[in-house]
């Protein structure tokens, strides 16, 4: 049984974490990260698991890495680092994830919610890189995630100031899709989700694969990806159904072939 987050199993094609570290305002440490990439395991091996809400508590979604733990790890500890390839299964999760984030996400915590494929955030959510203030910089992606997420001026200004952006700044700069009451964020993440959990599920991850690549590679090379990924979808069970639904004036039932 994990002991540091929630996983519900999946309910309308959506199972939904939610981190429970509160005595450390969910700050990720190895522990909590362990059990994260091992749940995200299972949802990508579940069949009925086709989208995950990840979210926090009403006063963290998550406050960074864990500064406690981090002290007792000198170069060397760090260089050997076990967090580094649960963070590399977390980006690797290959079906849509959403944050729903509430109160502070910062450090580990927003580099975390970057890791996400839509970000939805309540109005007291406050977004930040304060790694500076320790004498370190973001070190789970912040850096890059976040500078093609709101542009360089305000990357800039995080990381190297450390001041934190509140959820209406946030949105403003692109860095969530929507703004909710903090009561409702988990609500607004679950109803996204589970919209995308009716769809095929090879034409979302796909779909997913494809924007994914425009964050990491020339025009043209994404541009080729999408053509091909575009093709590989003609040859589905799926697409077929898609449009005889069309045709028929009903809804598809989609298999994930
Ligand atoms: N790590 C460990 N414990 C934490 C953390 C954290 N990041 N954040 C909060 N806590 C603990 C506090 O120590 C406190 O515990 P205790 O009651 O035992 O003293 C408890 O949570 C509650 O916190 P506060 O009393 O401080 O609550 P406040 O409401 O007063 O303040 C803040 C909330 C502003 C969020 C404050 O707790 C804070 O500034 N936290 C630290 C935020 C921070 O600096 N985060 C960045 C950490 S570094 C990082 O994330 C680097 C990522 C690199 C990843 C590399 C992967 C390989």
């Amino acid at each position: 049984m994990p002991r540091t987050l929630a996983a519900l199993p999946p309910e309308q094609g959506v199972r939904l974490i939610t981190l429970q570290r509160p005595e450390a305002l969910n700050a990720l440490n190895t522990e909590l990260l362990g059990e994260l990439a091992a749940e995200l395991d299972l949802a990508e091996q579940d069949a009925d698991t086709r989208a995950v809400v990840i979210t926090g508590s009403r006063k963290a979604f998550a406050a960074g890495a864990d500064i406690r733990e981090m002290a007792e790890r000198d170069l060397v500890g760090i260089l050997n680092d076990p967090r580094l390839a649960h963070w590399q299964r977390i980006a690797r999760f290959g079906k849509p994830l959403i944050a729903a984030v509430n109160g502070f996400c910062l450090g580990g915590g927003c580099e975390l919610a970057m890791h996400a494929d839509i970000l939805i955030a309540g109005e007291d959510a406050r977004f930040g890189q304060p790694e500076i203030n320790l004498g370190i910089m973001p070190g789970a992606g912040g850096t890059q995630r976040l500078l093609r997420a709101v542009g360089k001026s305000l990357a800039m200004q995080m990381v190297l100031t450390g001041e934190a952006i509140d959820a209406r700044h946030a949105l403003r700069a692109g860095l969530v899709s929507e703004v909710t009451q903090p009561e409702l964020t988990v609500e607004r993440a679950i109803a996204i989700a589970r919209l995308i959990a009716q769809k095929a599920p090879l034409a979302v991850r796909l779909a997913k694969e494809a924007l994914l690549k425009a964050e990491d590679t020339d025009l043209a090379s994404g541009l080729r990806f999408e053509r091909h990924a575009f093709t590989l979808l003609a040859g589905t069970r799926d697409r077929d159904e898609g449009i005889r639904a069309f045709q028929e004036k009903r809804r598809p039932d989609f298999t994930g072939q």
